[in-house]
């Protein structure tokens, strides 16, 4: 890697200190932008793709050797975007990247035009994310202050207390996002037997798990079964957010188990905490919004162009950035509104 900054070029930039993460912004961005037009059309598959598509191919000239480790599925199932799969500019100078994806978080969300839509990926150095199996994850999120004071094995009621109590609030003032599934039955009854107020979302719940580790969403934490990929995303994010996640994974069917298996995964009780569904050092995490959000705007098209809202963080250094984006591609002489 070259520290050399006088005589940087293209070809020899430093590595993922350098900033690979406006890069990604860009990749969110872009594929943000072409699934939003496809909202509300009913067609999840091809909103699902256009978003594939778009990031595959901005991805492209990232200056980095990337390696897909959470994708779109094995390459037999993926075209693109598959696990296995090398992104980016793949220079000797490049820096190795492992790469997790969820190009459309919410596929349905987006199609239907309902809120939490988002295109996101987190990066980190190699090893730095779990390669977790497509199977599903037992999850608690909460944010910086009930940091530690929950556990996956801990009953609901006592978990919505500590909650409660490190945010110096009452249990009835707490809201949790839950999936709206017929496996959450009981934790929807457990919740609502200990006072606290839900919010029951039908999809996405990667944006539900952000808006939960930031203050001042409404949004007071995630619980249930998600996707298992979704979960090492939202741990990425977890980390540069200060918050606190316990994930759990779970195979529902055979072929789930088997997919544990194969990737080594035999211990089923385990339960990981995000520096361990996302341990790497240097992560970098990019989101932009698909349809409104607790947090991130919809993107938004007027006759002058687009505007994005998105996040950007960067664990390493510690930043946290939301990024409010003008694209003037239609028409580059367009009045700027603030
Ligand atoms: C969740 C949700 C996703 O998958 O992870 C969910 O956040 C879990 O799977 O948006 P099921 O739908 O099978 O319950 C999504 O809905 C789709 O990726
Ligand atoms: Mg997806
Ligand atoms: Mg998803």
């Amino acid at each position: 890697m070259s520290t050399n900054t006088t005589t940087t070029t293209t070809a020899s930039r430093p590595g993922i200190e350098s900033d690979l993460a406006l890069e990604f912004l860009q990749v969110v961005e872009e594929a943000a932008i072409g699934c939003a037009k496809l909202m509300g059309r009913g067609d999840r598959t091809q909103a699902d793709l256009v978003a594939t598509e778009s990031m595959r191919s901005t991805m492209e000239s990232v200056r980095m050797k990337g390696c897909i480790v959470i994708g779109e599925g094995e390459r037999d199932e993926a075209p693109m975007l598959y696990i296995g799969e090398k992104v980016g500019r793949q220079q000797d100078t490049d820096p190795e990247i492992d790469i997790a994806v969820d190009p459309l978080e919410g596929t349905n969300l987006c199609a239907t035009g309902a809120p939490g839509a988002i295109t996101v990926l987190a990066a980190s150095e190699r090893g730095g994310l779990l390669h977790a199996p497509d199977c599903y994850m037992e999850k608690i999120i909460v944010g910086a202050p009930a940091s530690g004071v929950v556990h996956l094995d801990r009953p609901v009621e006592e978990n919505l207390k500590a909650i409660a109590v490190a945010m110096k609030r009452d249990v009835e003032d707490l809201v949790i996002i839950v999936l709206d599934r017929p496996r959450h039955e009981k934790l929807i009854e457990d919740i609502r037997k200990a006072g606290a107020r839900i919010r029951l979302i039908s999809d996405g719940d990667v944006a539900a798990g952000i808006a939960a580790a930031v203050r001042g969403t409404g949004v007071h934490a995630v619980m249930g079964v998600g996707g298992a990929p979704e979960g090492v995303i939202t741990a990425a994010a977890i980390r540069c957010l200060n918050g606190y996640m316990e994930g759990r994974l779970v195979g529902y069917t055979k072929e789930q188990e088997a997919r544990m298996a194969g990737m080594g995964i035999t211990d089923l009780k385990r339960i990981y905490r995000a520096d361990e569904l996302a341990p790497g050092k240097n992560i970098i995490f990019a989101a932009t919004g698909v349809t409104e959000g607790p947090l991130l705007k919809a993107v938004r098209f007027f006759g002058e162009g687009v505007r994005t809202s998105s996040l950007v963080m960067k664990l390493n250094i510690g930043k946290v950035r939301f990024i409010d984006t003008i694209h003037l591609d239609r028409q580059p002489n367009a009045e700027i509104r603030f």
